[in-house]
């Protein structure tokens, strides 16, 4: 061992120091983002953590905090840096009274979530990533997922955070209030900062109750127009808690990658999942609803929770899908929502026309404006396609992020976003919390 994994291993014990077989950590979920891992620690206690970032504050080396690896961003991949694994802080405790949870970093949305249920509540974040991913990666990276359109993203759900600034101290409001206008919201700041103000050990969480119904359904649209229209006017509706779009090329691939029937007898351009919840009869609430939408084609309800999921699973799988069939350019941006159709039709031709073998996948949370635009057949390298989409993205008026953060993978392209003054503050603020520059280095800012 070398000297760095010998005081490490004092701080949290030996078999919590890894020093070989670390690929599972240098490398992300997509294969996309390919870094290397001096070592890996995985410490049981914040005080342990506070331990770990003074020896690596003195040794000038930085930390990548880890959870369930499933950023799409290369936010927690390392490049020589040591790695937190934060997997051991998994406790899961909740407050019915409260309605609240305190939930370790390294429990999984999942752990939340069924704790929630079975306190007769629910955590209002979800994702198709929930049996890996972690809650201190989403609260790291301000996750928003499926529901965020009603529930709002997980800063949405945040009472406090408890986090380890790199001099080792803990920063905490401990106290749970719901109204606490006392200064500084540092806990809100953590979050969507991507790991690089101070390691997240643990997160108190609203939960809210649980809908007594719901109904979920499956629409067919002609074209991105109707689906755009329909999906416009279901957001001021206050039953619909999910708006999700696909293509009709998403749904082939997930068919063919999953060995999953057609959705219907024949094949629609654009689908939309849609989902009601309601004190009672969501299904009758969501049928009057798509009644009396212009433009629907065909449409499958969801008549029972097996039903649900099986609807669910055309949308849930795409990432997979995509996974399967080459290491994709991810591209997730967000327009505002009369600029989507014409954004989807006609980044198309401008792809092909620079990458004629390449194959564009979109699909996304379209209440929120939110498209994921994934590219296979290309070069991961080629940044030059990531400039191109992203410029346009621009032009329409929208972001180059819409959930899923900068990390390694978009540093480049935030002045298009973002002005320099901004920048200028963010630069400040990094050096206030994390003086040294140890968390997260080459992570949201350029190093
Ligand atoms: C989703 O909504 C996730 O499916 C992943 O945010 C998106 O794989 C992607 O590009
Ligand atoms: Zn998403």
């Amino acid at each position: 061992m070398t000297d760095l994994a010998d005081a490490l291993a004092e701080a949290v014990g030996p078999l919590h120091v890894r020093t070989d077989d670390l690929s599972g950590y240098g490398t992300d979920w997509t294969g996309r983002w390919v870094g290397h891992a001096r070592l890996a620690v995985a410490p049981g206690t914040a005080e342990e953590i506070g331990k770990i970032l003074r020896i690596c504050v003195d040794a000038h080396i930085g930390i990548v905090p880890q959870g369930g690896n499933t950023g799409l961003v290369g936010g927690a991949v390392p490049d020589g840096d040591v790695v937190l694994d934060l997997r051991r802080l998994d406790t899961v405790e909740v407050d019915p009274v409260a309605g609240q949870v305190r939930a370790g970093a390294g429990a999984t949305v999942a752990a939340v979530q069924a704790a929630a249920r079975a306190a007769g509540l629910r955590y209002g974040v979800d994702l198709a990533s929930r049996d890996s991913a972690t809650i201190g990666g989403t609260v790291a990276t301000n996750a928003a997922g499926l529901r965020a359109l009603r529930l709002g993203d997980t800063r949405a759900q945040m009472i406090d955070v408890e986090a380890v600034l790199s001099t080792g101290a803990v920063i905490s409001r401990r106290t749970g209030l719901t109204r606490d206008n006392s200064g500084y919201d540092l806990p809100r700041w953590v979050c969507g900062s991507e790991g690089t103000l101070a390691v997240v050990t643990a997160a108190r969480l609203r939960l809210l109750p649980e809908p007594a119904d719901r109904a979920t359904a499956l629409l067919a649209f002609p074209d991105l127009p109707a689906a755009v229209a329909a999906a416009a006017s279901l957001r001021r509706e206050p039953a619909i808690e999910v708006l999700e779009l696909m293509l009709a090329a998403g749904i082939a691939l997930v068919c063919e990658q999953q060995a999953l029937p057609a959705p219907f007898p024949v094949d629609h351009p654009v689908l939309l999942l849609v989902e009601a919840t309601a004190p009672a009869d969501a299904a009758g609430i969501l049928g009057a609803l798509v009644e009396a939408l212009p433009g629907v084609a065909d449409a499958a309800v969801g008549v029972d929770a097996a039903d649900s999921r099986r609807l669910w699973a055309y949308r849930e799988l795409h990432t997979e899908s995509v996974s399967r069939v080459g290491v994709p350019h991810k591209l997730d941006v967000a327009l505002p929502l009369p600029a989507f159709a014409s954004f989807v039709t006609e980044v198309q031709p401008a792809v092909a026309q620079g990458w004629p073998e390449a194959a564009v996948w979109m699909w996304g949370h379209v209440g929120e404006g939110n498209l994921h635009l994934n590219v296979t057949g290309v070069d991961p390298d080629d940044e030059d396609l990531d400039d191109v989409v992203l410029r346009m993205v621009a032009e329409a008026g929208g972001s180059i992020s819409a959930e899923h953060g900068i990390g390694r993978a978009k540093q480049r392209w935030l002045p298009l976003v973002r002005s320099a003054e901004e920048i200028a503050v963010w630069r400040a603020v990094k050096a206030a919390f994390d003086p040294t520059g140890t968390l997260n280095p080459g992570v949201l800012l350029p190093k």
